[in-house]
């Protein structure tokens, strides 16, 4: 895999001083509207409802999510409003590409059903050399491909353990660990289509927009789900991608054609991608200003730069609660994984943290992936008992017992409790 493309740090600075001094354009929303949603995010759990509701406002439920066309079975799926997380425990069979009919799914409304056949992707703005330039599926498809395994991982997964595991309250859909998925995806190089649109060396931002429905919220029409990506990641190793473990992409992982964008934060993979503006100067929207940022104590009041990369995590395949037979050997199962590097170690303690040791990795670290391990138990004493699991990667980062809060709570990175009963 690639390394970290070296202009990364720098464009985050870059746009935060840019944002700063007002000097980027804000695509498709008044730059009031945007000054709205950043006041509103820096002040704790202030997000209007449906963006982010109240961590504790949006409870887990069975049944169906309105919007999301596959079905969601409940020993696979958690809703939460107009999402489906995926339990840990289901993923236990499943090998290191996770399912489409397991696969969780982050929708900001309803899944749209597009004909690939009408679909067309329009590439166009001031960092091309001459007008717009459209490919139809089949062009797209006739293009060298590219395949790429990488998960996708919204920046909000764990949230719910600020919450319930140290006591902060911050705003947004409290997943516990199951908003990631790893698949293999299949398209082509975002930087072929660039190319062949006719990108110019004066082109800084990349603007991916979906056909799903405008996102409204709070009287604010934030328009089409949309992301700026800075040139040197889409030229580095973003895919467009058509395909999902080997069939066409289902509806709700964004059919026709989506943004596969590896390590970064879930939402710049944009979903049934419509139209890409290449621009000349730097690009501001709802989801790299006032969302996808961090804000609160330690941060400026204009928030962090926007998110990038994800964090460090592990889960247990382990139903919360579940019962394990005292005296009797259990091989307790999960994953780890970062986005900043490949995962290095993971331990294991199942006495709520006293003493650690190795698990053993069933697969090779790769990065934009997770690692499956697993580790034997013969648990003692009856009674509750609390698993713990910690990944360090390769570039020495280590899970904290506390993870930095921010007031949408984004990049939860702590060692997660799995509470289990011995019986
Ligand atoms: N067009 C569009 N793209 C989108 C979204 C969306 O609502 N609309 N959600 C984003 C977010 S926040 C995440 S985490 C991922 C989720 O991808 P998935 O639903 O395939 O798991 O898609 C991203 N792409
Ligand atoms: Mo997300």
């Amino acid at each position: 895999m690639r390394s970290v493309p070296p202009s990364e740090d720098a464009y985050d600075g870059m746009r935060l001083r840019q944002w700063s001094h007002g000097d980027a354009r804000s695509a498709g929303i008044e730059r009031r509207d945007l000054l709205r949603l950043v006041a509103a995010a820096s002040a704790a759990a202030g997000l209007p409802a449906g963006l982010a509701s109240p961590a504790q406002a949006v409870p887990g439920a069975a049944g169906p999510a309105p919007g999301i066309v596959k079905p969601l079975p409940p020993e696979v799926f958690t809703v939460r409003g107009t999402n489906a997380e995926t339990n840990f425990a289901a993923l236990r069979t499943t090998g290191l590409l996770t399912p489409a009919d397991r696969f969780f799914v982050r929708n900001h409304t309803t899944t749209p059903r597009i004909d690939p056949a009408a679909w067309r992707l329009s590439v166009w703005g001031d960092g091309l050399r001459g007008p717009a330039v459209e490919f139809s599926y089949d062009e797209l498809r006739a293009l060298p491909t590219a395949t790429v395994t990488s998960f996708v991982e919204c920046a909000g997964n764990a949230r719910g353990y600020y919450a319930t595991q140290q006591g902060e309250q911050v705003s947004g859909t409290a997943w516990t660990l199951g908003a990631i998925g790893t698949a293999r995806w299949r398209g082509v190089r975002l930087a072929d289509v660039l190319r062949r649109a006719g990108i110019t060396r004066n082109a800084v931002d990349v603007l991916p927009r979906g056909l799903d429905d405008e996102v409204i919220s709070d009287g604010i029409n934030l328009g089409r789900v949309r992301r700026p990506l800075p040139v040197a990641k889409a030229l580095d190793d973003v895919i467009l991608a058509y395909e999902m473990n080997g069939e066409p992409l289902p509806p709700d992982h964004g059919s026709p054609v989506r943004l596969i964008v590896p390590s970064w934060v879930g939402v710049a993979n944009i979903k049934w991608v419509g139209d890409i503006e290449v621009s000349a100067s730097p690009l501001l929207s709802p989801w790299n200003t006032g969302l996808y940022r961090l804000f609160g104590p330690g941060y400026p009041p204009e928030g962090s730069a926007p998110l990038t990369r994800q964090t460090l995590k592990s889960a247990f395949e382990v139903t919360p609660g579940a019962s394990f037979h005292a005296r009797r050997r259990h091989v307790l199962t999960g994953r780890s994984w970062s986005g900043g590097a490949p995962v290095r170690t993971v331990e294991v303690s199942t006495d709520g943290g006293a003493r650690w040791r190795r698990a053993r990795l069933r697969d090779e670290p790769r990065s934009g992936s997770w690692v499956r391990w697993s580790a034997d138990w013969v648990p003692k004493d009856r009674g509750p008992a609390v698993l713990l699991a910690r990944a360090t990667d390769r570039s020495g980062r280590t899970q904290p017992e506390k993870a930095v809060p921010n007031t949408q709570g984004y990049l939860f990175d702590a060692v997660v409790r799995h509470e289990v009963l011995v019986v």
